[in-house]
């Protein structure tokens, strides 16, 4: 299987599609290309093929409902491009029969086979066959990337591509405290998702006012009108775009008019085109507070968890229920990370009615690791489906650190488990940086078997650097590497350590110019990375970053004093030393003002020991979460 083409950087298959064949020969497209579709293909789909035709420099598209006369084997257009459901469009199959694909292997909800080859006649055929409208949409986002870009006009490999998610549910839990992410930036992500094959988003942010304190309240129109645009933008992307609330420190359970309040607040949303919901728990003090709840459940073995299914299941017989096209509510209990069963787990599974989706972050808050042996545990325990609410790369509980790491350590067999129904993964607050880390998530879920994270990230860059500046990007990304899944691995220091040891061995014994310089080339590496990222021109990722990118850049700065202090120490040129000393001491100064973490704790041991003391002590380990009740 090769999964990736050859000699064409832009081109690599995200994510790794789960069989391909491509094969050496391949033809160029025309200036005028024939779009045969039905009416099952979704705008989305035609729109994204139309746009990567015209950006391959194809002059026209003509869209044509049936195929050529004589057949589709007899036209007499050089490249004829065929689109729908291959169970229900005739003309699709045909065409896919003529390339000698079988619709066999993609045979999964989501799925598509994707072809393209030429015919016996020599006229050039793509076919792009999906399951469903999803996967129609999916075989055009993998189209644009095998578009070769060649002068005047882009080129196609012959190739068959069976493709379809592992995971059913696949996408984002905007689920953080702190600043919720921007209108412009929730839109912008959609479009991030769907080119990723994400399919779900999840509107959770605590620090709305109206999902959690004030979650009886109204949207104001502004708001509303804002969530209508979002609702609509997930569609087009085909997201499902799922509506949280999260009233429970504050709810009466039993309360009939808090249960209307509830009730308004989603048929609000429902008008504007809301069909998935979720009712969350996390975060909350789980013992009952008011006269009317204690009566009502005081007597039961476990009194919060009978009051939270009280409401969820009156929720999904009252509102889900009756509201034909609605999906599976989900919630997520309030004690979603804990490791083995409980009191409240075991009465929380047994009265809450058996469709409810039930998310679990792994065991721990941002769990280290997710393993099918827990996933079978916790499965076992609560007895419902399970999504999993992935803790990762959120940076709310340590906002002075970014996570820009691969996805590590959650089994590639996940999603044999069938009720594991898919992964949300819960993004930091800065939107932008955000889709370093999850075009890996993305990739894990569609494709887990096919996933490794190191060449995940790699190409991650690729895509968001658009090749350029890819050194500089890679030394940022490396430098907020450390987390809970990785071990807290610092790759830069991985990579600095040797050259350090080197340089003080060295320092002993002899001159040590080229240790010095070996050093002394790293460090300017490090300084310039700011300037250097200044030319992707991604005016959104330097301003979330800015303050790691000076952090990085002073360490490059004080790096270079170091060293130059402990080659004019050798010299013995006591006046250059102190000069040096006082720059390095001043810019230590600046770095322990900046309150940003790196993963560089090789820096802070190198500048101290060239200092004599203990300048720069900052935790090389992010602070692990704890679960907060706010
Ligand atoms: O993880 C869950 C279910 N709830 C909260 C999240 O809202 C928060 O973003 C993360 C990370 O701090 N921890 C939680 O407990």
């Amino acid at each position: 299987m090769i999964s990736r083409m050859p000699e064409n950087e832009g081109s690599l298959l995200s994510p790794v599609p789960q069989a391909v064949n491509i094969h050496e020969d391949g033809f160029a497209l025309s200036p005028v290309v024939w779009l045969v579709t039905g009416m099952d293909t979704p705008p989305a789909a035609l729109l994204q093929v139309e746009t990567a035709l015209y950006h391959a420099g194809v002059k026209e598209v003509e869209i044509r409902s049936t195929p050529p006369e004589g057949g589709i084997a007899a036209t007499a257009m050089p490249v004829v491009i065929y689109m729908g459901k291959f169970l229900e469009n005739q003309t699709v199959s045909d065409a896919l029969d003529l390339l000698g694909a079988t619709t066999a292997e993609g045979f999964h909800a989501e799925g598509y086979v994707l072809a393209a080859g030429s015919t016996n006649s020599g006229t050039h055929m793509i076919v792009l066959a999906g399951m469903d409208e999803n996967g129609i949409f999916y075989a055009s986002q993998t189209f644009s990337q095998l578009i070769f870009k060649k002068d005047p006009l882009g080129w196609i490999p012959s190739v068959t591509v069976y493709d379809w998610p592992s995971m059913p549910v696949r996408g984002v839990i905007e689920g953080f405290y702190g600043p919720p992410w921007s209108h412009e930036e929730r839109l912008n992500q959609f479009s991030f998702y769907s080119k990723h094959k994400m399919n779900a988003y999840v509107y959770a942010p605590k620090d709305d006012p109206y999902h959690r304190e004030k979650w009886r309240t109204p949207y104001p129109q502004d708001k509303m009108a804002e969530i209508k645009q979002l609702v609509d933008a997930a569609k087009r992307n085909h997201i499902t775009f799922t509506f949280a609330i999260s009233p429970g420190n504050s709810i009466t359970f039993s309360d009939d008019s808090e249960f209307q309040k509830l009730i308004n607040k989603a048929q609000a949303v429902w008008d504007i085109g809301v069909r998935s919901f979720a009712l969350y728990l996390d975060d909350i003090d789980p013992a009952l507070r008011f006269p009317k709840d204690k009566e009502k459940f005081g007597g039961d073995h476990n009194p919060s968890a009978a009051a939270q299914a009280f409401l969820l299941n009156r929720f999904n017989e009252e509102f889900i229920k009756t509201h034909p096209g609605a999906k599976p509510l989900i919630t997520v209990p309030t004690e979603y990370y804990e490791e083995g069963t409980s009191p409240y787990r075991e009465r929380f599974a047994a009265l809450v009615q058996p469709d409810i989706i039930v998310q679990w972050t792994g065991i721990g808050v941002v769990a280290p690791s997710i393993r099918v042996k827990d996933a079978q545990c916790i499965h076992g325990i609560f007895q419902h489906p399970l999504l999993i609410w992935d803790n990762y790369p959120v940076n709310d509980f340590d906002r002075n650190r970014l996570f820009l790491a691969p996805l590590y350590g959650r089994d590639a067999e996940l999603y044999k488990e069938t009720e594991i129904i898919g992964i949300t993964a819960n993004p930091m607050n800065e939107a932008e940086a955000s889709k370093i880390p999850l075009y890996t998530m993305a990739e894990y879920m569609w494709n887990p078997t096919g996933y490794e994270p190191e060449e995940s990230l790699q190409k991650s860059l690729l895509e968001f650097s658009g090749g350029r500046e890819m050194n500089a990007l890679r030394l940022f990304v490396e430098s907020c590497y450390g987390s809970l899944l990785n071990n807290h691995k610092e790759p830069l220091s991985l990579k600095l350590e040797p050259l350090m040891d080197a340089f003080w061995k060295q320092k002993e014994k002899r001159a040590i110019g080229a240790e010095a310089n070996e050093l002394l080339h790293q460090f300017l590496e490090l300084k310039n990375v700011p300037n250097q990222l200044q030319q992707l021109g991604n005016s959104n990722f330097l301003r979330e970053t800015e303050p790691y990118l000076i952090k990085l850049s002073l360490y490059g700065a004080a790096g270079e004093a170091a060293v130059q202090l402990v080659l004019m120490e050798k010299e013995g040129d006591a006046s250059q030393a102190d000069t040096q000393r006082v720059i390095l001491e001043s810019l230590v100064e600046k770095l322990v003002s900046i309150p940003k973490k790196l993963s560089l704790s090789a820096m802070n041991s190198f500048i101290n020991r060239v200092l004599g003391h203990d300048a720069l002590n900052e935790g090389t380990k992010a602070d692990s979460p704890a679960p907060t009740i706010y």
